[in-house]
């Protein structure tokens, strides 16, 4: 046995973290693919990471010092079920197995509990960053027990990324905890990417700018406090010319969004959770609005507004889109943290939002200088309900309304869609409402289905006799 750590899954992610692993001190790494084709040409293109290539499951188990690690990274859903019963047979009591795939936790929770009969230990790792975060370092989202983050540990840290000196990995809770963040971060990043292109599509419909134009716009925000990878990003993206007609790339896309479940996933919990994620699920309706193209035809049929939108002050208006994306942004990281949260409650998982904040500042997607002023939040107030209740964002919030109102507002007027600006504040203006016409539904509830309501003024459960006098009268809780 040579190796302290094993790769098993050798597409662009687990070639790249294999090759991650290999340059860190001290590492030996063994590699494992169901083709062993790949295994070669990794190990003969780069001579450098000193891989111990193994053909056979029992050759890998037999390459790697006790107790094993080794880290699955293949396509999600049944593969990683079989890798998971393959190394089974050849590991022993106390060894490790890590998923750093896409899993969906509730899969991550099941192989958890099997797998630790065997006495084996098994650990879902949220990792991202994509292709070039695996091999320069992700962010990782670890979740099983305490024993196996003693030993896995050192490792991660050792390969993650650096956020202001501070690696991008913790031990985010036990069994499915990790994989349950990761699909979360996924959701921001869904909200977010809608959010940069609802902003997008504003200033290009509002102002006339080219693509080129509005990429140095993106480029001027992302020296402040909208600072992230996604508006980098942004800015080339919109500055790309198509090599073979010269237009600008974006215009020649087609408009069609694609999606790899995780975002549905964080909706989907949500709904199951009771946890109002409407600008994540707006992000991901959006995607799927985008890739019906026969619906879309009809709906050329749809009447709209009469004139374009023409902004005045070209300016203000740009100001105006960038704290509208700003305050629909807290929205979304506030909704996603809200879910972190009611997903701990529901699974018992002790998760530090503050310090799931952190591991964000690095190597994944949604990395940004904003995730500093969230893990604060999460400092001064663990407990705190909703995170856009923070001092701070409370600030930047009363600072951004106006405008935020002002393109919501100038949108509908326009016929524009902006559906992750619009519910975001609509969720913003139904945290804040005093009293909320939830009390009619209450109402009409307990009209055609008896389900009864609760008084502002006196304790109990009522009903009103609809159907028969309407006296109201004291009903057994049935919500
Ligand atoms: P893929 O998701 O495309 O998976 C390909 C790998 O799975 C290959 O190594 C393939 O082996 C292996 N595999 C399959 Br398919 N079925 C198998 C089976 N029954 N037994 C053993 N191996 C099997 O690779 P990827 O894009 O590198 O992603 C790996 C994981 O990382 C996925 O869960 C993905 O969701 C996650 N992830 C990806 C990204 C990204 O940016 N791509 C980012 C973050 C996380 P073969 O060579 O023999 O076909």
């Amino acid at each position: 046995a040579t190796a302290n750590i094993g790769v098993v899954g050798l597409a662009v992610m687990g070639s790249n973290l294999a090759r991650n692993l290999a340059s860190r001190e001290g590492n030996t790494v063994a590699i494992f693919n169901r083709t062993f084709a790949k295994t070669e040409e990794l190990t003969t293109d780069h001579p450098e990471a000193g891989f111990v290539s193994t053909s056979t499951y029992e050759e890998f188990a037999a390459s790697l010092q006790k107790p094993r690690t080794a880290i699955i990274m293949v396509k999600a859903g049944g593969p990683t079920d079989a890798v998971i019963n393959s190394l089974v047979e050849v590991f022993e009591p106390g060894d490790i197995i890590v998923d750093g795939g896409n899993a969906l936790f509730t899969d991550t929770i099941r192989r958890e509990k099997a797998v630790r009969e065997t006495g084996i230990n098994f650990v879902g790792a949220g990792i991202s960053g994509g292709e070039e975060g695996a091999l320069l370092g992700p962010s990782i989202m670890p979740g099983g027990s305490d024993a196996s983050w003693v030993t896995l540990g050192p490792i991660l840290k050792s390969i993650a990324a650096i956020a202001e000196g501070e690696p991008c990995v913790t031990h985010i809770g036990h069994d499915g905890a990790g994989h349950f963040v990761k699909m979360v971060h996924n959701g921001i990043e869904y909200a977010d990417m809608q959010l940069i292109a609802e902003a997008y599509d504003l200033i290009r419909r509002g102002t006339g700018k080219t693509p080129a134009e509005i990429a140095d716009v993106f480029a001027e925000w992302n020296a402040g406090e909208l600072e992230s990878y996604l508006i980098e990003i942004t800015a080339e993206v919109l500055r790309q010319v198509d090599a073979a007609t010269g237009q600008p790339l974006v215009d020649v896309i087609l408009d069609q969004a694609g999606a790899k479940g995780t975002g549905a996933w964080t909706v989907q919990t949500a709904l199951n959770l009771g946890v109002p994620v409407s600008g994540i699920a707006e992000a991901v309706f959006a995607r799927s609005l985008s890739s019906h193209p026969e619906q879309r035809i009809i709906s050329q049929v749809l009447p709209g507004v009469e004139e374009e939108l023409t902004v005045e002050d070209t300016d203000a208006f740009i100001e105006d889109v960038r704290l509208a994306l700003y305050a629909s942004k807290i929205v979304a990281y506030s909704q996603g943290f809200d879910e972190i949260r009611a997903g701990a409650a529901e699974y018992n998982w002790q998760i530090d939002l503050g310090a799931v904040s952190k591991i964000w500042r690095g190597g994944c997607i949604i990395r940004a200088q904003f995730l500093n002023r969230i893990a604060d939040a999460y400092t001064e107030a663990p407990e705190l309900p909703v995170l856009l209740t923070a001092p701070y964002f409370v600030e930047a919030l009363g600072r951004a309304q106006g405008a935020w109102r002002r393109i919501v507002s100038t949108a509908a007027g326009s016929g524009i869609p902006a559906p992750a600006f619009s519910s975001s504040l609509a969720y913003y203006d139904g945290l804040r409402a005093d009293r909320l016409p939830a009390a009619l539904i209450q109402g009409q509830r307990d009209f055609f289905g008896a389900h009864t309501y609760k008084r502002i003024d006196k304790e109990g459960t009522f009903h009103t006799l609809w159907s028969g006098d309407r006296t109201e009268i004291e009903a057994e809780d049935t919500h």
